[in-house]
């Protein structure tokens, strides 16, 4: 081989490594990162918010003549900032916090006090105790009580906007 034609070899090992580089650097910008991103994973203050959306179970709500059940009703949380909603039962009968959709979060579970386990509380809310759970996605998680249908409530969770 003469020297022109051992420049001209190395010259293209040199473009061919120079290509391999940049088909990996593609593979991995463009095809990885994205595939690998799309994975569910939720920010910090989604998972620990600061702040708790608090909702009172009335006293007397089993009465469906009692006139307040869950207080307040209709309860707007923000995601990132007050999406854990505990509820207190401040009656002398148990409930429940059961979702009307069949709402199923894909951080917590199925949003119903009867899903937990004995040892957390499940399944009623007696009376003095709380039930909590974290919504971790925007959107309307209309609940009742199980026992007592008339004992109707609302969760709306919305975007942060601040
Ligand atoms: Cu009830």
């Amino acid at each position: 081989m003469g020297a022109l034609q051992q420049n001209h070899a190395a010259g293209i090992s040199l473009i061919a490594f120079i290509v391999a580089v940049g088909v990996s650097v593609g593979f991995y910008q463009f095809i990885y990162v994205p595939e690998a991103s799309q994975k569910p994973v939720l920010r910090r203050e989604v998972v620990e918010p600061a702040e708790i959306t608090e909702i009172t179970i009335a006293e007397g709500a089993a009465n469906a003549e009692n006139g307040a059940f869950y207080i307040p009703a209709d309860k707007r949380a923000i995601l990132g900032v007050s999406n854990r909603v505990i509820w207190h039962n401040a009656d002398s009968i148990a409930h429940t916090v059961t979702t009307d959709d069949g709402y199923r979060d894909t951080y917590s579970g199925v949003f119903d006090s009867r899903e937990r386990p004995k040892e957390e509380g499940g399944p009623y809310v007696i009376p003095g105790e709380d039930f909590e759970f974290l919504f971790t996605k925007v959107g309307e998680y209309p609940y009742h009580c199980e026992p007592h249908p008339h004992m109707a409530g609302q969760i709306e969770v919305v975007e942060n906007f601040s």
